[in-house]
Formats: C-alpha cells, structure tokens, sequence
C-alpha cells in the first residue's frame, strides 16, 4: 500500500491488517460441517486489503488520541483497537460475503477474485451462497458478543442498527440491486443527469455504506462527540464514493495481474459507472477534488495533525491503489 504522508504508512498498514487477520483467524475457527468452514476461511483469511478494517481501527485511534487521561498515548491507542477489532472483523466479514454474493452466477458472475478462483467455482453455488449467510450472521453475532463490556452499551446498540442499515436495504443490498437495475441498455433511457444521480446513489449504497460505517462505528465505539461522529461521517461518505470511483477507474485502466480479477466487466456488461457517464478526464479530478474535500473535513476538527493522519492517508490510498 502507498499513501504520500510523510509517516510509515506501509508499517501501519502492516501492523494492525496483521492484528485483524490474526482476529480472524480465531473467530473463524471452528471446524462443523467442515465444508461450510473450508469455504468461509477460503473467502476471509489471509486475502484483501483489509481497507475498511482499517478504517474503523484509524477513526477508533483518532479519537483515543483527544481523550486525554492518567494513561500514556500508546496504551490509549492500543486500548481503542482492542475494544474496537471485534468490529473491524465483523466489518470484513460483511465485506467477504457481499463479495461472494456479488460474484455468484446470478448477479456479476466472475471466476476471479483477489487473484484466486471465486468461491462457488471452488466450493459450489450452493456452498457459497450459505456461506455468505453464515458470515453475514457470524458477523453480527461477533460484533455483539466480543465486543468490550468497558464500551457503552447504548454506543454497541446504535453501531448494531447501523451495522444492519449499511447492509440492507437501505445499503448494501438496495445498492445491488440498484446496480442490476441499471446495468445493460437501461441507463440509455436515462437523461444524463439522471444517470448521473442515480449513479451517484448506487455508489453511495452499494460500497460506501459500509466504507462510511466502517469509520463512523470506530469513532462511535470509542464515544466520540457528535462533532467528531457528525465530521467523521462525512469524511467516510467522500471516502465511499472515491474509492469506488477508483474502482470504476481502475475497471478500464488496471490489468488482470494487479487487480486479481478480471478488468473491462463493468464496461462489457454495460453498467452504470462514473467512467460510463463522465469518461476518465472528469474522474479523475473529481477523485482529487475529493481528496482536497476530505482533508478540509479533517482539518476542522480539533484534533491534532497525527490523530488524523493515517485517515487521511487512507483517503489518498483509496484514491491512488493500483488494485
Ligand atoms: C450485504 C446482505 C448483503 C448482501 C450482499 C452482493 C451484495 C449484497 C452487494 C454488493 C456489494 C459489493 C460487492 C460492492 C463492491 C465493493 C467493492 C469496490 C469491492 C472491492 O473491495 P476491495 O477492493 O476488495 O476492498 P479487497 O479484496 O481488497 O477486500
């Protein structure tokens, strides 16, 4: 990973996607039937960029950060990690099975994911589809019983609800559905700025629910002001969106090797991208107008350039990644 802040990015990176996978690796460990476990390991550990983990561990560290007490800086970062991993692997969870989902033959019906076979060409339909539904509960069963009693419990409540929003219909799976809606000839009928919004809302449900979830939730766990929560949902819509705008970019100008699965699909199946309805040029600046837009977010909070910081080079990642 590459960010261009001057800190060790790659190192901190490092640092807590091996936290996470290693917190993985426990809840996903149990065995029966071992088939259903194959699958689900197959689709979890050891594969992704861990992005959206990330995200919620930074926005927990950056509000440990301001909350000053009789502890040293470096306990308090630790402790907002601790407390809010069980989260970041619930998120993750989320993540994968929404991709295996995604790749089954009845939605994008692709063969390659992260470099590998997708799920159901190794495990079969049937196993993928169940064991998107078993990590989809897992998920929220981890979020709730591993979560810290040292976390409030009415913040554990609001994160829940929302955990479930960035989901469902009003998220992730309205987003979907959305997307399929519009894929093929049906964007034709719509007028350019039609197309426009709509896209926009796509977007914005299918990969930026969870992507704003992702750093709202680590903030709110940690018991963030409504000004930090307020900013910091912002922030993670304007993270949303560009990173799934690079997506689109990275659909028409990245190569199978770097991406791990197959580019140029969204084009060939018709579907409503921002490449399709701006062309490279304008999503291009658009991302670094983004870019610019998030850091002004950041930069009027009252925390300080380091609390910040690994934020917003997660911003510049999602903008700049080659995969
Ligand atoms: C959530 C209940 C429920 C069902 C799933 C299929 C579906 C409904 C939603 C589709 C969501 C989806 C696959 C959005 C695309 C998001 C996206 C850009 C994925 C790629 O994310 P990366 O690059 O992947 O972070 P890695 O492999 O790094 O984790």
């Amino acid at each position: 990973m590459r960010a261009g802040l001057s800190f060790d990015f790659q190192n901190y990176v490092a640092e807590r996607k091996s936290l996470v996978e290693d917190r993985l690796g426990k809840y996903l460990s149990a065995d029966d039937p071992h088939e259903l476990w194959e699958s689900i390991r197959y689709s979890v550990l050891g594969v992704g960029k861990r992005v959206r983990a990330l995200l919620c561990l930074a926005a927990a560290e950056a509000v440990a950060y301001g909350q000053k007490d009789e502890r040293s800086l470096e306990s308090r970062l630790a402790r907002a990690r601790e407390l809010t991993l069980p989260c970041a692997c619930a998120i993750e969870m989320l993540h994968a099975m929404s991709l295996i989902h995604d790749d089954l033959p009845c939605m994008d019906d692709d063969d390659m994911r992260r470099g590998r076979p997708t799920n159901h060409k190794v495990f079969g339909e049937a196993m993928a589809l169940l064991s998107g539904d078993a990590l989809l509960l897992l998920a929220n069963e981890i979020l709730l019983k591993e979560s810290s009693e040292e976390i409030d419990p009415r913040n554990l409540i609001e994160v829940a609800g929302k955990f479930s929003s960035a989901a469902g219909a009003t998220g992730m799976v309205g987003g979907q559905v959305a997307d399929m809606l519009f894929t093929g000839q049906a964007y034709n009928q719509l007028d350019p700025k039609n197309a426009a919004s709509v896209l926009r809302q796509i977007h914005a449900r299918k990969t930026g629910a969870l992507i704003k979830f992702s750093i709202w939730s680590g903030a709110c766990l940690m018991g963030a002001s409504n000004e930090i929560l307020e900013a910091f949902e912002k922030y993670g819509e304007i993270v949303g969106l560009s990173f799934q705008v690079a997506d689109d970019l990275l659909d028409v100008t990245g190569s199978i090797q770097a991406l791990g699965k197959t580019p140029g699909k969204d084009l060939a199946a018709g579907k409503l991208t921002w490449i399709s309805v701006y062309g490279i040029d304008e999503s291009r600046r658009q991302l670094s107008a983004w870019e610019t837009e998030g850091k002004a977010v950041l930069d009027k909070l009252k925390l300080s350039e380091d609390a910040v910081k690994p934020l917003q080079a997660l911003l510049e990642f999602a903008i700049h990644r080659k995969n």
